[in-house]
């Protein structure tokens, strides 16, 4: 395929597309080296959005108050939503969503590694907005701007939303770090179990991420795996320190010449542990998936059954 001076001629064409800034959209030439990978990436993104309502809907029930609950609602009904449209920007690629859920279901597919964590108190909820959501913010912000038109129009739309759910858990982290001594100690708890698991959010480091090359060359990435990091610890923790919360890391410095806070090694035997599986919640969490999938068969059918009926004309 390399020296087909066809495919060289369309590649080439491409390339300029993405230089010029046009986006790529769905009926568009493309390598399948570009489908693949966007299918790959959004089907996992898709799938970090269901299975991240996980966490925070555990809480939902036990939301201190009605105001609390009804953010905590409307929060992760908002994250099954960006499943939604990230699933549909997959099928523009020729993905199935029956073949992604079942990926996810079996355990082939990969999904953000922070959502097999448990949610241990309230506090979490807070700093799941701030931290984790601050992060996936980072990462979106640049993922608005790819080159794939379906993806990154709905980046803008998630990150929109993104950003009401990092203020009301910066809100939350603020508050209770300003309150009473138990409540400090409370999200000073939550920061010190999420801080590492949000920093291996951005993926491994370059050095060791893959896929990275040709996700920048096609300007999906526009922005590395540890510089989004990079940046994400530089506004984390001076707005940590002014709310009088501590970073758990005893290696953080503030490196005077690069203006950047240099963060301890990351544990990446527990990354690639979690990633693959063996996390703590990670059976819990495809069970609870798994059991939505089966709940949700009779609404599926009754759905096939409807359009069928449509299409022979029996119901308008
Ligand atoms: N977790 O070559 P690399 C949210 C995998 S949800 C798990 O650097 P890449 C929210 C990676 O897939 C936001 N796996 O990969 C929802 C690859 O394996 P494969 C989620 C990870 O793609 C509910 C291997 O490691 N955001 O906001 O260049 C409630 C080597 O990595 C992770 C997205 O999904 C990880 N953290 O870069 C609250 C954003 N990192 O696939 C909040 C879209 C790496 O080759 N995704 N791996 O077998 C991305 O931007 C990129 O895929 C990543 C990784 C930056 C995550």
């Amino acid at each position: 395929m390399d020296h087909d001076p066809e495919y060289e001629e369309k590649l080439k064409e491409f390339e300029a597309r993405i230089a010029r800034g046009e986006k790529i959209e769905p009926g568009d030439w493309m390598p399948e080296e570009y489908r693949r990978q966007l299918i790959r990436m959004i089907s996992q993104h898709a799938h970090s959005e269901v299975v991240g309502m996980l966490p925070e809907g555990a809480w939902i029930t036990r939301a201190p108050n009605l105001r609390r609950k009804l953010i905590l609602i409307a929060k992760v009904q908002d994250e099954g939503g960006h499943g939604q449209y990230l699933y549909h920007a997959a099928e523009t690629l020729g993905a199935t969503r029956e073949e992604m859920i079942e990926a996810l279901l079996t355990g082939r597919a990969k999904y953000s590694n922070v959502f097999n964590y448990p949610t241990l108190t309230w506090a979490d909820v807070g700093v799941i907005g701030w931290l984790v959501d601050g992060a996936a913010i980072k990462n979106q912000t640049m993922l608005a701007r790819c080159s794939y038109g379906p993806y990154s129009r709905a980046m803008v739309r998630i990150c929109a939303e993104e950003s009401f759910h990092h203020k009301q858990g910066k809100e939350m982290v603020i508050q209770y770090a300003l309150g009473t001594p138990k409540q400090k100690a409370m999200v000073q708890d939550a920061i010190n179990r999420w801080w590492w698991p949000a920093l291996m959010m951005f993926g491994p480091h370059d050095t060791d991420s893959p896929n990275t090359p040709v996700l920048v060359r096609w300007g999906i990435k526009t922005r590395t795996n540890d510089e989004l990091r990079q940046e994400f610890v530089n506004e984390m923790v001076p707005e940590l320190h002014a709310v009088g919360l501590s970073v758990p890391d005893p290696d953080l410095y503030y490196d005077e010449t690069t203006g950047n806070w240099v963060h301890g090694e990351i544990d990446w035997d527990e990354f690639w542990r979690v990633i693959r599986g063996n996390g703590p919640c990670n059976k819990e969490r495809l069970a609870a998936r798994r059991k939505a999938h089966e709940d949700g068969l009779w609404v599926r059918e009754a759905l096939e059954a409807y359009a069928r009926k449509r299409v022979a004309g029996v119901v308008s």
